[in-house]
C-alpha cells in the first residue's frame, strides 16, 4: 500500500517521502499522514466510492465551503491556514485525483499545533467542541445551500433508514436477523419515533441550515495553545439538514461515558454533565439563531439521531457488513446495541434533558 499512497501523493506534491503512518480513524474512507522531506505533513485520502457514489460533488461541497471559511477567517483576521481544511490540486488539474482503478483520492494540509480527541476528557473541552461546531454552523448561515449537492441522499432521513432497515430484517442475507431478534425489536417497538424530525421540517417546524452531518468529536481538531476547536475535518456529508443532526451526533459520541463500540453496557450511558456543556457551548456558538423550537427539540434530536446510528449499525450488521469498516466480527452489532444503551438511557432521563435545555431557552 505504502508503494500506492507514495505514487498518489506524487500527483499532488513534488517531494520526496519521509514518512507514511496510516490512521485508523473513521468508518468510512481510508487515511494516511504523509510527511514530505521538507517536513510538511499531509493528509491522504481514498475517498469510499461504495459509499460516496459522486466523490467529484464531495469535492465540489468541500471546497465551496473551505473556501467560504477562509474568506469570513481572512475578513475577521482569523487563522486563515489552519481554520479551514485545504484540499490541494493534484496535476490533474483537481482537487482530487482519478487512479488507474478509477478511485478518487485528496490531499489536505495537516492542521498543526492541534489534536484530535477519541473520547471528551473534561466538560470544559466538550463545551469547547460544541462552541466550535455551533460557530461553524453559524459561519454557515449565509452560504448559499443551493451550490452544494447531495452526496448521500436521505442520509439522516431516520424514517428512510427505518424503512432500510426493514429489509435488511426481511432480505435477511446472512441469516444473522434470527440470532437478533431482540435488537430488532428494540428498534420497531420504537418505530414512530423515527419520524419526529422529518415531520417535523415538513411542517416548517424546524428550518433546514447548511449542516455537518458529521459531528463526532474525533472529527474536529482542538488548538494546543488555546484549548478551542480550530477546525472541522470530515466534510463530506455538509448538506442541507436541521440542527438537531449536528447536536445529536456530537451528543451521542461525545456525551456517551464510554467508547461508541465498547460491548460493557453497564459502562455506556448519557452523561448529564457532558450534555449541559455541550449545549450551552453548541448554543454560544450559534449566536442565538436557533428558534425556541429548535431549541426545545435538541434532547429529541440527539435520541433520534442515536437511535438512526444504531439502526444503521444494525442495519449493516445484518446486510454482512458492507457499509461501515469493522476491525472484529460482529464490531457492527456491537455499536449497534452500544447505540441502543444510549437510547434506554436517554428515554430515562429525558426529563432531565430537557430541563437541561430549557435552562438556555430565553423566557
Ligand atoms: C461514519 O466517517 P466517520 O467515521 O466520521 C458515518 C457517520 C456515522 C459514524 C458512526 C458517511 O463516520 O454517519 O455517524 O461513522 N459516516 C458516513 O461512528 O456514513
Ligand atoms: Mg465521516
Amino acid at each position: 500500500m505504502t508503494q500506492t499512497v507514495l505514487e498518489i501523493f506524487s500527483h499532488f506534491i513534488d517531494q520526496p517521502v519521509t514518512q507514511v503512518e496510516i490512521c485508523e480513524i473513521g468508518h468510512i474512507n481510508s487515511t494516511w499522514f504523509v510527511t514530505a522531506a521538507d517536513g510538511k505533513k499531509y493528509v491522504l485520502q481514498k475517498i469510499n466510492k461504495n459509499i460516496f457514489k459522486q466523490p467529484e460533488v464531495v469535492m465540489n461541497n468541500i471546497v465551496a465551503v473551505t473556501d467560504f471559511i477562509r474568506e469570513i477567517l481572512r475578513a475577521n483576521g482569523g487563522d486563515v491556514e489552519r481554520g479551514a481544511l485545504n484540499a490541494l490540486i493534484s496535476d490533474s488539474g483537481e482537487h482530487y485525483l482519478i487512479d488507474e482503478d478509477g478511485e478518487y483520492w485528496r490531499l489536505y494540509d495537516f492542521i498543526t499545533d492541534a489534536t484530535c480527541y477519541l473520547s471528551a476528557d473534561s466538560t470544559e473541552l466538550f463545551c469547547k467542541v460544541g462552541y466550535a461546531f455551533g460557530h461553524f454552523q453559524s459561519q454557515l448561515a449565509d452560504f448559499d445551500a443551493s451550490v452544494l449537492g447531495e452526496t448521500i441522499p436521505n442520509f439522516h432521513n431516520t424514517a428512510i433508514r427505518y424503512q432500510t432497515f426493514l429489509r435488511a430484517v426481511e432480505a435477511d442475507v446472512c441469516g444473522r436477523a434470527a440470532s437478533v431478534a431482540e435488537d430488532i425489536r428494540f428498534v420497531t417497538e420504537r418505530a414512530e419515533k423515527c419520524s419526529f424530525i422529518v415531520d417535523r421540517i415538513a411542517t416548517g417546524e424546524l428550518p433546514l441550515r447548511v449542516t455537518h452531518n458529521d459531528t463526532k468529536l474525533n472529527n474536529i481538531m482542538m488548538d494546543n495553545t488555546t484549548g478551542e476547536g480550530i477546525c472541522i475535518l470530515d466534510l463530506d456529508t455538509i448538506m442541507p439538514g436541521s440542527v438537531l443532526y449536528d447536536f445529536g451526533d456530537s451528543i451521542r459520541f461525545g456525551a456517551s461515558s464510554a467508547a461508541e463500540d465498547e460491548t460493557d453496557l453497564d459502562k455506556v450511558f448519557i452523561r448529564e454533565d457532558m450534555f449541559r456543556a455541550y449545549t450551552e457551548g453548541f448554543l454560544k456558538g450559534l449566536g442565538g439563531s436557533l428558534s425556541e423550537a429548535e431549541i426545545k427539540a435538541l434532547p429529541m434530536g440527539a435520541y433520534v439521531i442515536t437511535l438512526e446510528t444504531g439502526i444503521r449499525f444494525l442495519t449493516d450488521y445484518l446486510e454482512g457488513d458492507t457499509y461501515f469498516r469493522i476491525h472484529r466480527e460482529g464490531h457492527n452489532l456491537d455499536r449497534a446495541r452500544n447505540q441502543f444503551k444510549l437510547v434506554a438511557d436517554m428515554e430515562a432521563k429525558m426529563e432531565k434533558l430537557n430541563a437541561i435545555v430549557a435552562e438556555f431557552v430565553k423566557s
